[in-house]
């Protein structure tokens, strides 16, 4: 039974770890603003603790810490969206940098006893940089104040472990989808978007030709891989991806959800996005390595979103 802080626990990944927490027995701890998160995602439970506060309070988290002595701290709270950063890159950088960097500080300042800290981080940082698939080796290149703070971060995190002995350790996410996954901006994971117009038989816009590639991961997998990655018989320290390992394109996927659903997605073809990436997949070897085996190709993954959704309808 562990003391856990999720950082972001009401949003889509942190909320999915605590609900798998929790049925572990895990006592865990949620610090959420809500800017993104939604608290319906929070667990129901008594195992769980939930304040409502964003992660720039220095106070309350330099307090929060040193009073619960978490064994385990997950870095999850961030604004997610890369649109958002560039046009507030300043106030994005508090949060997706400098708020984490602050909470290492208080750590270390604390001498307190964590296990392992694990920092969420993104493919964001491989940019456009042509070579694929990505390995964490591969050359980085942050295109935006998005990339940039996660880049960052991910290097301050490991630097905290290297330089003063703190267990931490960084992940790359690739595009995760599945419950839980909040479709209400149209920087949302591109599979919420599409479950909601698929659901409610609404016009989905399409930027480019489709054609575009990515690495599509099921939220399950994605849990296995952060208990993997804090498993205690494990030293795992540095970066990983995570990801399927899988290349999928946009028309391929769609194609798929209309032959799980036997519906047709209704699509109006939009301009390509702005510096959006056309290729993107990871090589997972070196979480591989570890015993990472994720079991969700697309069809599956969809096919387990998809009854989640119509639960209860
Ligand atoms: C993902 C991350 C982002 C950043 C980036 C790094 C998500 C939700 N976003 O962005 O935070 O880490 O990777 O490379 O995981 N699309 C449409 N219509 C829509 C929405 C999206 O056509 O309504 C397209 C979009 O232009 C892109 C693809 O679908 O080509 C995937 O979009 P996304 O926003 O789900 O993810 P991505 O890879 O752009």
């Amino acid at each position: 039974m562990s003391n856990v802080l999720i950082t972001g626990g009401a949003g889509f990944v942190g909320s999915n770890l605590a609900d798998r927490l929790i049925s572990q027995g895990d006592h865990i701890t949620i610090v959420d603003d809500l800017s993104m998160g939604l608290v319906e995602n929070i667990p129901d439970s008594d195992l769980v603790d939930f304040y409502e506060e964003s992660i720039t309070n220095k106070e309350f988290m330099e307090d929060l810490l040193v009073k619960n002595q978490f064994d385990y701290i997950y870095l999850f709270a961030g604004v997610a969206s890369v649109a958002d950063s560039v046009g507030r890159p300043y106030e994005t950088h508090q949060i997706n940098q400098e708020a984490n960097v602050f909470l290492m500080e208080v750590i270390r300042k604390h001498k307190l006893p964590v296990k392992k800290v694990l920092f969420a981080s993104s493919a964001a940082v491989y940019g456009d940089e042509p070579t694929l698939p990505k390995k964490e080796t591969s050359r980085i290149k942050p295109l935006t104040p998005y990339a940039i703070d996660k880049f960052a971060s991910e290097r301050y995190v490991i630097d905290y472990d290297q330089l003063y002995g703190i267990p931490t350790v960084a992940v790359r996410f690739f595009n995760i989808y599945g419950p839980k996954q909040n479709p209400s901006s149209p920087y949302s994971g591109v599979i919420s978007i599409i479950t909601d117009c698929i659901r409610d038989n609404k016009i989905f816009n399409l930027y480019g030709d489709g054609n575009q590639v990515r690495d599509f991961v099921y939220i399950d997998d994605v849990i296995d891989a952060l208990i993997l990655l804090t498993r205690e018989d494990i030293a795992t320290h540095g970066v990983y991806n995570v990801a399927s390992g899988l290349q999928t394109s946009i028309n391929d996927m769609i194609q798929a959800y209309e032959n799980l659903t036997g519906k047709t997605l209704q699509i109006d073809y939009q301009a390509e996005r702005q510096g959006d990436i056309k290729y993107s997949y990871a090589d997972i070897s070196k979480l591989s390595k570890l015993g990472y085996r994720p079991v969700y190709n697309i069809e599956q993954g969809l096919k387990k979103y998809w009854e989640y959704i119509n639960q209860g309808m």
